[in-house]
């Protein structure tokens, strides 16, 4: 039987193949890319510290920066979740987080699907942020009904994606040319359509109803509607853009600027509007085309990103909190003013790795220094923390925080909400329905925290055999 290529390989191809096909779809993400490729260098260059932290898990952190990317898509049914699990699958990228948007006013609810081994997220951590439509939030019941129906006659993967789906549950891989085949049979799913399913009223009253309802119902498939490219510093990015013929939104979102980065910092430019074609709404006796009418459609954006260390959760409901008490400092303010705010309103988030680390705000990835070596292991303190913190005085073992691999729901919802206008935001009663998401997705999807803790476990207890203290 031939060799199975591996699921890394797959999903590095696929988002080449992606990134290329969106490149041509949209040419300002072109741009967006050498923007920040300009930034990177000229950061890297100017900043040896940054290089140090890129460089210190074996250059590994360096090297995916230059193809690290997220996307998004949304999907209409829970059949379409589950199969989009499988599509992932296939690439080594598996659901982590739940995501519920609803009390932000939007009508999904969402995962991310990404790698979640050390070598994996080394090699490619391509993502993509997948909600899923929830039409029970849709109030008025002949539109919620149509829009399931439609949604309903609907196929997004292609009859040959299908079969390489069942074989690759059944082989436990694929080989080359089904690989191959593979990547081009998924591209289809994510690939713009500029024809709408449905006439001009049927869309408009989606519209009418919610933006993002439209987008989700109208079209053959979830096309891909952002990907995202990893920026070393996304204030100079931001501040670029404008000369580069790019208007980003007025504010990032996430945490403020800090010496030490933590979780995620984005922003975004406004979608494109897009022409599209409706069909004709009463096909005329000859059957012809003669009702089509054109129209437009606003869906696709671009959007730069910024990652810092990963938070325990007790960071993260620090972060939680000093977000949305500095809500009231913060707003209607724009640009470098609301940064200057929130900064202000994160004053009590510590800002050095040490005491992240030692008030077990953010998780830390543990190596043995070069040539490192306990010179008096008796003299030791037994307790376990205690430990840690004497080896790293000690220069024995480095402490480097682990990179947030994840999304934020506020940022999400703060993205959503530039590209698909203010008024956007609906009050939807909230409701738990995260059941509901796994049930279509069929599986649960993995805690975030828990990933992290992990790898951080496994670093640590590592170094500690290396050095035979596992005893602690
Ligand atoms: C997804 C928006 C969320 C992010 O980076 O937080 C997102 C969407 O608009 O479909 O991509
Ligand atoms: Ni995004």
């Amino acid at each position: 039987m031939a060799r199975h290529v591996s699921c890394d390989d797959i999903r590095t191809r696929f988002s080449h193949a992606m990134s290329d096909m969106y490149r041509a779809e949209v040419p300002q993400y072109g741009t967006l890319l050498k923007l920040v490729a300009d930034i990177n260098a000229q950061t890297l260059y100017h900043n040896a510290h940054g290089q140090d932290a890129l460089t210190d898990r074996g250059g590994s952190e360096l090297a995916r920066i230059e193809i690290e990317r997220h996307g998004a898509i949304r999907l209409g049914t829970a059949s379409e979740l589950y199969t989009i699990r499988r599509v992932f699958a296939v690439m080594g990228m598996f659901p982590v987080g739940y995501y519920d948007l609803a009390p932000a006013g939007m009508p999904v609810h969402a995962t991310a699907f990404r790698p979640v081994e050390d070598d994996a997220l080394s090699q490619n951590p391509f993502r993509v942020f997948t909600s899923l439509l929830r039409l029970e939030l849709i109030e008025d019941e002949d539109l919620r009904e149509r829009a399931a129906a439609i949604l309903e006659r609907r196929q997004i993967f292609t009859d040959r994606l299908l079969t390489l789906l069942d074989r690759f549950d059944a082989e436990g891989g694929l080989n080359d040319e089904d690989a191959t085949a593979f990547v081009i049979e998924a591209l289809e799913t994510f690939r713009w359509h500029s024809h709408a399913t449905v006439d001009a009223d049927t869309y408009h009253a989606f519209h009418q109803a919610h933006r993002l309802i439209a987008d989700v119902v109208c079209f053959h498939g979830p096309h891909i509607n952002h990907l995202t490219p990893r920026t070393l510093d996304i204030d100079a990015t931001q501040q670029a853009m404008p000369e580069w013929g790019i208007t980003p939104k007025a504010t990032i979102e996430g945490p403020p600027r800090r010496d030490c980065p933590i979780l995620l910092r984005q922003t975004s430019f406004k979608a494109l509007e897009e022409p599209i074609v409706f069909p004709a709404e009463h096909v005329d006796e000859s059957g012809g085309e003669a009702g089509e009418e054109a129209g437009t459609h606003t869906a696709r954006f671009g959007e730069i990103e910024q990652r810092g260390a990963a938070l325990t959760r007790r960071g993260r409901r620090l972060y939680d909190q000093l977000l949305a008490a500095s809500r009231e400092a913060t707003h209607g303010l724009e640009g470098e003013i609301h940064q200057r705010a929130l900064a202000e309103a994160f004053h009590d988030f510590p800002d050095d790795e040490a005491t992240l680390r030692r008030k077990g705000l953010a998780w830390f990835d543990y190596q043995l220094a070069d040539g490192a070596r306990v010179a008096d292991p008796a003299s030791l303190p037994g307790e376990r923390d205690a430990l840690i913190e004497a080896l790293i005085e000690q220069g024995v073992i480095r402490a480097r925080p682990i990179t947030y691999e994840d999304f934020l729901p506020v940022s999400a919802a703060g993205i959503f909400q530039s590209n698909l206008g203010e008024s956007s935001a609906q009050h939807y009663a909230t409701t738990d329905s995260r059941g509901d998401f796994e049930a279509a997705l069929g599986v649960a999807v993995e805690d975030e925290f828990a990933l992290y803790e992990q790898r951080s476990e496994r670093s640590l207890a590592a170094c500690l055999a290396a050095l035979g203290l596992s005893r602690v």
